[in-house]
């Protein structure tokens, strides 16, 4: 095989939403580093993402499966990989909860077909250097009541959907395969991140898009729900610095010390695009069924809908660690890091036009209908 080169990166779910802004931040950061860009391209991963990043040279796209361990040890010895940073994961809860086998499929299943491989090919005959980096979630740690201290890294496993749980035994796999093999494995746990690049189905891009053509906006439950928001290159940042400067082994929590209601960040996302479109007449006449075309407010089509199953009422990070250890800080403040995410949403209508597929729509009317009994309403032209 090619010796193994830390520089050599291979990128798992490369062309999903956080995957997609690793590479590019990677390849800015870094101008010595190669990576191998992998990603099954289902439903959420799109080549789009990754447009012109070939043209360099420094990166290649190779559509596959974390299944696959035979590919995986092929692309391991071929690109002389020594460093993994592995996103790929099926990442919405709704979806886990509608249908769970995909969860365990890809994100127990994958994850230790991608261990096998790495430790059949950095810990076989002859050791190689190498990192195995694992990307997960804050949503392993469970659900906090409103006065509870935030999530630290000690904090007890208490997964509450089958997204959760998938991506806990993703974390114990990773472990294991550091305490019993001596695998090199880093894990980061992160907030709920936002920014350029995310499918529509997730919070905030789905309001966004239903804003643009004056659909219902579904907010679960009362809408008190909080999350802590992280604009995504800062997490990309977060996981560089891991990669860089993090301890063999350790696990790393990062965060936004930004924690809101659901409920506010609709109002706000309603409220900024009102804003917009009253300083760009030229939005009116892109998005004719906005609110905001014909002089109404977005926020009238907040629509109060049945909640998700076992929805997890809080999540809050304690980044201390990372911030003391490595030096991480958010950039961005919410403020930054939302009016970025606005604009780039405004002006890339034919990327998020082009993830809308027919499978898009019928995944959003069916969530909807399930959750209203009325069909179709929140269906997007
Ligand atoms: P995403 O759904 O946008 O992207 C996932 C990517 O993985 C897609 O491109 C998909 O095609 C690919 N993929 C799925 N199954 C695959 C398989 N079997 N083999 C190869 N590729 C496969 O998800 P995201 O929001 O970018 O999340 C990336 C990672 O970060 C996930 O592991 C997720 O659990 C974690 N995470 C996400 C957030 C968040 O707020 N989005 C927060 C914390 C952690
Ligand atoms: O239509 C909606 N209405 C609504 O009220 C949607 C899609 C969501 N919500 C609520 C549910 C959550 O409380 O908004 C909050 C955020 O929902 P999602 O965007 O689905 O994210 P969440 O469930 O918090 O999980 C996200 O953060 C952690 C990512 O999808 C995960 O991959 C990550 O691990």
């Amino acid at each position: 095989m090619a010796e193994s080169n830390r520089s050599h990166l291979l990128v798992t779910g490369a062309a999903g939403f956080i995957g997609a802004n690793f590479v590019r931040h990677r390849l800015a950061l870094c101008p010595h580093e190669r990576i191998v860009a992998l990603d099954a391209l289902t439903y959420a991963g799109n080549r789009a993402n990754l447009a012109g990043l070939e043209d360099a040279g420094r990166m290649t796209f190779v559509q596959g499966d974390i299944r696959d361990g035979g590919l995986m040890e092929r692309l391991l010895r071929d690109h002389g990989i020594g460093t993994i940073v592995h996103f790929a994961a099926e990442s919405h809860v709704d979806r886990s909860i509608s249908g769970p086998d995909a969860f365990i499929d890809t994100n127990i299943v994958g994850t230790h077909s991608l261990l096998k491989a790495a430790r059949a090919v950095w810990l076989g005959a002859t050791r190689h250097a190498h990192r195995f980096h694992h990307v997960s979630t804050d949503e392993v740690y469970g659900s906090l009541g409103a006065g509870d201290p935030a999530f630290a890294e000690e904090n007890q496993y208490q997964p509450n959907s089958p997204y959760s749980a998938s991506k806990a035994a993703s974390d114990h796999l990773v472990r294991a395969y550091h305490h019993t093999f001596g695998l090199e494995v880093t894990t980061s746990n992160c907030s709920n991140n936002y920014g350029p690049y995310q499918f529509p189905e997730k919070l905030i891009p789905l309001m966004m898009v239903n804003i643009l053509h004056g659909k219902p906006l579904p907010v679960y439950g009362d809408g008190m729900n909080v999350r802590d928001w992280l604009y995504v290159e800062d997490h990309c940042r977060g996981i560089s610095l891991i990669l860089d400067r993090g301890r063999i082994g350790e696990v790393y929590n990062i965060g936004g010390n930004n924690e809101r209601p659901n409920i506010e960040i609709v109002n706000r996302l309603c409220a900024m695009i009102d804003e917009r479109f009253a300083r760009d007449p030229g939005l009116a006449k892109r998005f004719g069924g906005a609110p905001a075309a014909k002089g109404e407010k977005s926020a009238s089509l907040i629509t109060y809908v049945k909640d998700r199953p076992g929805h997890d009422r809080r999540y809050a990070i304690d980044a201390r660690k990372a911030e003391s250890e490595l030096g991480y800080r958010p950039a961005e403040t919410f403020e930054t890091g939302f009016a970025k995410t606005i604009d780039w949403y405004l002006a890339n209508e034919a990327w998020w036009r082009g993830v809308m597929d027919g499978s898009y729509r019928s995944w959003i009317e069916t969530n909807y209908a399930h959750r209203t009994g009325s069909p179709a309403a929140a269906s997007v032209a």
